[in-house]
């Protein structure tokens, strides 16, 4: 399903390359962030390639948000985190990194657990 050539979501989808996947259907896939910035810190992935929000289809960002308090509970229960943050960054502007649509579900510790977005500078 993942097909794009070169995406390496695609190839996580397709097994060519390995992740820590903490949950899959038949549309999404579940992994842990090669790059924690927090622990547990988690990927949601449609399968089929869509680069950002702007290509995302109705029925895709259904199959994703569906699954999406599946994910979180999961996360609160292995982590016990005081708090989850889910970002998405679409577009290089605003550093997207990764050109195949994915939320971020980043679990919260507290003031000083390293993960520091502008909105809470100062
Ligand atoms: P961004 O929203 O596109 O900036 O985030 C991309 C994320 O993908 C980032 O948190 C990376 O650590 C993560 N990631 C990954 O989990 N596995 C990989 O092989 C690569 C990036 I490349």
């Amino acid at each position: 399903m993942g097909h794009e050539n070169d995406c390496i979501f695609c190839k996580i989808v397709n097994g060519d390359i390995p992740a820590s996947i903490v949950y899959e259907d038949d549309y999404v896939l579940a992994f842990t962030d090669i790059g924690q910035v927090t622990k547990g810190h988690t990927l949601l992935i449609p399968k089929k390639h869509q680069e950002n929000i702007f290509e995302l289809e109705e029925d895709t960002a259904a199959q994703l948000f569906r699954v999406a308090p599946t994910i979180a509970n999961a996360i609160k229960k292995a982590f016990d985190p005081a708090g989850l943050n889910m970002v998405n960054n679409n577009g290089k502007a605003a550093m997207q990194s990764v050109f195949h649509y994915h939320l971020h579900f980043i679990p919260r510790y507290g003031k000083d657990d390293g993960f520091q977005p502008h909105w809470e500078d100062n």
